[in-house]
């Protein structure tokens, strides 16, 4: 083990979309950048998430960075929605093109974080024994980054091949004749269970809760439409920072309940022909307003009944406890129609829960489902996960757990109290998740860079989010939650995944666009909400 200390102005934790930007851009502001990566290689979540179907759900033209005009114009995406492996050989693309893995140590992992109050340096420690001190510490450690493997009884015990889908191996795997199990139906079980289903002599799907899915629309993007997107990529670049979820889309200008059915149904048809999980914003009020929410809910049942020929697995198949667009709707390919398939069989865990998983496969009730490969499309411990795993030491010792113990607790996502010049990217308190995350990265890290700026051009050590400042935050993210239906649904926005993780809406629902202007203006009044101590005042 090395045990090598070394020095930088800023230290950036995670490789992935926002990481890599943010080293780009501290560069460009001079600074010398440390980046750690526990990954072989860059790209975050398109690094693990390799499974097979694995696609991001916004649209690739969407999806990828606007910062450099060149690189925008230059990168050509082949489909409407970018498999896992385009998208990771562009984030490589853009990490060779801008020399951005010279910043990083790979197949490192910070263990911890510690400030120091007298020096205003955050020391950074790893797992290889080597620790970085720094004046700045961004977390660029994803929100879906931390896997979760639920602990059920004999988890370990299976003898098979397993796999979890947020950490698949880099080598192919094989399920021709396999008889594959699939524990989990989010949007990872979803995708992948169609293309698995291709090769496997048998899967079997253990669902606990159904989910809303909708046909992705995918097609090959022609070279007509590629070449009007990239002449009007500035517009659509600005459209989408006025949107609420950071692309180009504008929603219908009145409610569900304001307009006639058949109309309705006209705006429900053209969603649904569009593809994806859009379908959840067709109408304004479809994810604060019961009443319309059912509207859009029973049309995706006809839908889904459609797709399915079984009548009894179709009932299976819908969701009915929660509002539709309340857990994030997923973008499949295929995946009703895969139950029509004689290879593929439904295991309700609402009927009968899992008792154990066996050496030789999966127990339910008293039947052993006999399976040669298990995959775990157990979801993550979202958005606190990755950073509840690092000991993040901030001012008086206090840790960030403890800190975040009832609940995240920041300002603008950015900033917590007690944990001073320490940058939170995209996690709870921003829109995060809920926009489309290359936009918002950006957004954070040039709101960031500018504050660099201003602290260096008024001769000052440390930024912190002041106490009151971050209970208004909090407060005001607790509100906008509460006025839509969003908190009615056990998801992993509310941490109901994961046993023992406190019942809180994380991120700010407030949209993209607001969030955006909220933030411009407290740097505009002088970083309003944060305490800037000078060089002076240490004195
Ligand atoms: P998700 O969406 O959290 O899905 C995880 C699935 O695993 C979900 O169906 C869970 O059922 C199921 N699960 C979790 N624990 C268990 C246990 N103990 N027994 C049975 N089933 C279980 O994760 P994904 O990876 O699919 O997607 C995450 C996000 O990535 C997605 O929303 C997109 O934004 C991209 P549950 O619903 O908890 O009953």
């Amino acid at each position: 083990m090395d045990t090598q200390s070394d020095a930088s102005d800023v230290v950036v934790i995670g490789a992935g979309i926002s990481g890599l930007y943010a080293v780009h851009k501290f560069r460009q502001r001079g600074m010398n950048v440390h980046g750690f990566e526990s990954a072989a290689g860059v790209g975050g979540t398109w690094f693990h998430n390799r499974y097979p179907g694995a696609r991001c759900d916004v649209e690739s033209i969407d999806y990828s960075y606007s910062f450099d005009e060149d690189l925008q114009q230059e990168w050509t995406w082949s489909e409407r929605f970018a498999t896992q492996e385009e998208i990771l050989a562009y984030l490589e693309h853009v990490a060779d093109r801008f020399d951005l893995r010279s910043a990083y140590d790979f197949l490192t992992r910070v263990v911890s974080t510690v400030y120091d109050e007298e020096a205003a340096l955050w020391t950074v420690t790893t797992d290889t024994g080597k620790s970085v001190t720094a004046r700045f510490c961004v977390m660029a450690t994803g929100v879906l980054s931390a896997t979760n493997r639920p602990a059920i009884a004999g988890r370990d015990s299976f003898a098979g091949e397993s796999y979890h889908t947020g950490e698949w191996p880099h080598e192919p795997v094989d399920f021709v004749g396999k008889r594959v199990g699939v524990i989990g139906t989010g949007s990872s079980g979803i995708q992948s269970i169609p293309e698995i289903a291709k090769d496997a002599a048998q899967v079997v799907v253990f669902q606990r809760s159904p989910n809303y899915s909708i046909p992705a629309g995918n097609r090959p993007l022609t070279e007509e439409l590629i070449a009007q997107v990239k002449a009007g990529y500035p517009e659509r670049r600005r459209l989408a920072r006025l949107s609420g979820g950071g692309t180009p889309f504008t929603p219908y200008p009145k409610g569900a309940m304001e307009v006639e059915e058949q109309e309705r149904t006209r705006i429900y048809d053209e969603w649904w022909q569009r593809g994806g999980y859009l379908f959840a914003k067709a109408f304004p009020d479809q994810t604060t307003n019961l009443e319309a929410n059912d509207t859009a809910r029973k049309y995706v049942e006809a839908k889904i009944r459609d797709m399915v020929n079984d009548p009894e697995l179709a009932d299976q198949l819908i969701p009915n406890d929660h509002p539709i667009g309340t857990k994030r709707i997923v973008t499949d390919s295929g995946y009703f129609e895969a139950y029509n398939r004689d290879n593929v069989t439904l295991v309700n865990l609402r009927q009968t829960p899992i008792t154990e998983i066996t050496e030789n496969g999966v127990l339910v009730g008293d039947q052993l489902h006999e399976l040669d490969m298990l995959i775990f499309a157990t979801g993550f411990d979202a958005m606190t996960g990755a950073l509840s795993r690092i000991d993040i030491v901030g001012r008086g010792g206090r840790t960030l757990n403890e800190d975040w113990a009832a609940g995240p607790r920041t300002y603008l996502g950015l900033s917590s109290a007690g944990f001073p010049n320490l940058f939170n990217m995209v996690g709870p308190g921003s829109p995060s998740v809920l926009a489309n995350m290359v936009l918002m990265a950006e957004l954070q890290i040039d709101w960031i860079a500018k504050c660099f700026d201003y602290l260096d051009e008024h001769n000052a050590v440390s930024i912190e989010a002041t106490q009151q400042a971050v209970d208004e935050w909090v407060a005001e993210c607790n509100a906008k939650a509460a006025a839509t239906l969003f908190p009615t649904a056990n998801s992993w926005y509310l941490g109901s995944n994961i046993p023992g993780k406190p019942r809180v809406f994380m991120p700010y629902i407030g949209g993209f666009a607001n969030y955006g202007s909220i933030c411009a203006e407290v740097a505009e009044a002088g970083y309003k909400g944060f305490e800037i101590v000078t060089s002076t005042e240490e004195a």
